[in-house]
């Protein structure tokens, strides 16, 4: 079933962990919405009419009437508050500071050591960062193994139902994974190829969160050409 809200908008671009988040959650929600799917390679994201949406050309942006939303979180925060079924931000004080939590451990950990690998392996600038590339691992290595751990206590992030923590870190970790699964970065050794072997509840949630309902409409569909 789909809900009803014709007048919300969703602007994405395909790869985006930050825009595959909205999407996922709407999904999740069942939410109806009028999709516009920019296309980086036409700047699209910096045209006139985007920029007056956010003046950073960065995706997601949400429409609804008067509201103009920026930030994938609040985005999510907002979908939360208009389509509460089912709650990805706790229904206790427990759990959605939890959810919170786990929110935070990847925007101000997971997100920037990564970062530091991704950001080389995109400019093509490995040689020069190659070390720094490899303390950066180092550093997400011990944030995979705190997923690792409390992933084994239970199913998802924060308890025993899906919640924002999870779409939040799954999508930056797949985004993560995939890059760091490029060819070019092999030699650099830097221990994410096994990690099925390495971090089995990690791979489990990232199984678990592949088969959520809606999990296939919203995954960046360039991936999925690409897996083909
Ligand atoms: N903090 C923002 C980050 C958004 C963001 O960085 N989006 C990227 C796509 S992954 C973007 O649109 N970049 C285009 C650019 O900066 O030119 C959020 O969570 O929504």
């Amino acid at each position: 079933m789909t809900s009803g809200a014709p007048g919300i908008e969703i602007y994405w671009g395909s790869g985006s962990p930050f825009a595959w988040r909205v999407l996922l959650a709407a999904a999740l929600k069942h939410i109806l919405f009028t999709s516009h799917q920019l296309q980086f390679s036409q700047k699209d994201h910096k045209a006139p009419a985007y920029l007056a949406l956010n003046d950073r050309g960065e995706v997601p942006v949400l429409r609804e009437g008067d509201v103009t939303l920026t930030e994938s979180i609040a985005i999510m925060a907002y979908l939360d508050g208009r389509f509460p079924d089912p709650p990805l931000f706790g229904t206790d004080a427990a759990t959605t500071a939890e959810i919170w939590r786990w929110i935070f451990a990847t925007v101000y950990h997971v997100e920037p050591s990564a970062n530091r690998i991704i950001g080389p392996a995109f400019a093509r600038a490995i040689d020069g960062h190659a070390d720094d590339m490899r303390a950066a691992a180092g550093d997400l290595h011990a944030e995979f193994a705190r997923f690792e751990t409390v992933l084994g206590s239970r199913p998802w992030l924060a308890g025993e139902t899906v919640s924002a923590a999870d779409i939040v870190a799954h999508t930056y970790v797949a985004f993560f994974l995939r890059i760091a699964a490029r060819d070019t970065l092999r030699h650099l050794d830097l221990g994410f190829d096994t990690l099925s072997e390495r971090y089995s509840n990690v791979d489990a949630w990232c199984t678990r969160t592949a088969a959520l309902p809606g999990y296939d409409e919203a995954y960046p569909p360039h991936w999925r050409d690409a897996d083909a």
